[in-house]
């Protein structure tokens, strides 16, 4: 460490201290977070109306392993992947060996998504569609993707519909709730004793008249209905303007019914933005409502899953940036003064409970983050490290092939 940094460093420990902080429990707990990258992530994608391919962007899922795990190496903090499919499908289908290329590269394979809305049969629906034959088969893939969790060892199924309707009255809205609740009861009873299903909602698009799980209430309900293995997943970008997301993810922590979330970022609606790029007050007041209940009960069993489309930044280098800025909101909200904020909200106080805050997100958390990588054997600014690696030269040399050997979200739309 050079000496300009290690003064940084003391100076903050000092402060810290001063404020009643540990600096080392804070350093454990950087050390214990987690987040999930999503394979999706590193490929091309686009906007409804066109898809923008970037140079060296990973055209398969050996690729996508091969950045989730450049990812990883960076910034120690990313040791699993999500995958989508049948979008991440190996060629010869042999998902044995797919866990264990992931595992070659010091990673593993995470939450597993099933794709129900690229499927010309999910046009009105997926496990909610009026026809039993197009419900068997969306189950069928699910089913499928359970299948696949056996084998990659993955705990977690991320459930996202597409289902909804367009216009009023196209569909019977209580007979699609019945026919999606007794979907998702089938779903359930498939799933292996130590996985979860997380239901996803979101209120809008691509249906624009109503959702089949619009909200965290109706998942939080189908969640409950179905029983402790069945919880909700909040994705940041999945509610309508001025919703409180950290008040919904206080109260599913509470019931013990928060299972994950999506991070992402956005201004208008679910513009997958890389995550505190727009709000990052937002991701803090959420991380928050986490420290709390760790200082509780300890670590909780949450996905912390990364869900977001990079089309104007280059794909390695956003999901780098946003690892670290969840890094560094989650090191402010450790910062919160609990003591003085538990007295200033007994007392009512809330000019004091606001000062609280704002001490603790207006902290420069730099010299302790640096710390936190160092000791996690990463470089101290990894997306420098990253910029100075060489290894966006490489796979812009090594992945140059014709758009229709693509394999995932864009190969749906070019092919
Ligand atoms: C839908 O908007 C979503 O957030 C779901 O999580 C999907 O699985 C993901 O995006 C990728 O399409
Ligand atoms: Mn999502």
């Amino acid at each position: 460490m050079e000496p300009r940094e290690e003064e940084r460093y003391h100076r903050l420990v000092e402060e810290l201290k001063g404020r009643g902080i540990d600096p080392e429990e804070v350093i454990r707990r950087l050390k214990e977070q987690r987040l999930e990258t999503p394979s999706w992530g590193y490929s091309d994608s686009g906007t409804r109306f066109a898809v923008f391919p970037q140079p060296g962007a990973a055209r398969n899922v050996h690729e996508r392993l091969q950045d989730a795990a450049e990812v990883h190496k960076l910034t120690g903090i990313c040791p699993s992947v999500a995958l989508h499919i049948p979008w991440d499908a190996p060629e010869d289908g042999d998902y044995k060996a797919l866990k264990q290329e992931a595992e070659e590269l010091g990673i593993q394979i995470g939450s597993i998504n099933p794709n129900l809305f690229q499927d010309s049969d999910y046009r009105f629906g997926s496990l909610a569609h009026p026809h039993d034959r197009v419900r068997q088969k969306a189950l069928a893939h699910v089913e499928e993707c359970i299948e696949i969790m056996k084998t990659t060892g993955s705990t977690v199924l991320s459930l996202w519909l597409a289902d909804g309707t367009d216009y009023p009255a196209q569909d019977d809205l209580r007979a699609r709730k019945r026919r999606l609740e007794e979907s998702l009861r089938q779903v359930y009873e498939a799933l292996p004793k130590e996985a979860r299903l997380l239901l996803e909602y979101k209120p809008f698009e691509p249906a624009f008249y109503h959702t089949d799980i619009a909200d965290w209430g109706m998942a939080y309900t189908f969640a409950q209905k179905l029983g402790p293995q069945a919880q909700v997943l909040v994705d940041l970008g999945h509610h309508l303007h001025g919703a409180n997301v950290e008040h919904i993810v206080a109260f599913l922590l509470d019931e013990g019914k928060l299972g994950g979330f999506h991070f992402n970022d956005r201004k208008y609606a679910d513009d997958d933005l890389t995550s505190g790029s727009i709000n990052p007050y937002q991701v803090f007041l959420i991380y928050k409502e986490i420290v709390l209940v760790e200082d509780e009960l300890g670590p909780q069993p949450i996905a912390y899953m990364i869900d977001q489309s990079h089309i104007t930044k280059p794909k390695i280098e956003a999901m780098i940036q946003t690892v670290l800025q969840l890094q560094r909101l989650y090191a402010k909200a450790l910062l919160i003064d609990r003591k003085a904020l538990r007295e200033a909200q007994d007392a009512c106080d809330a000019v004091a409970c606001e000062e609280i805050l704002q001490q603790a997100f207006y902290t420069d958390v730099d010299p302790l983050l640096r710390r936190v990588r160092r000791e996690l054997g990463c470089p101290p600014d990894p997306l420098q490290a990253y910029r100075q690696s060489g290894y966006f030269d490489r796979i812009v040399q090594e992945r140059r092939k014709p758009a229709s050997a693509q394999q995932g979200w864009t190969a749906a739309q070019i092919q």
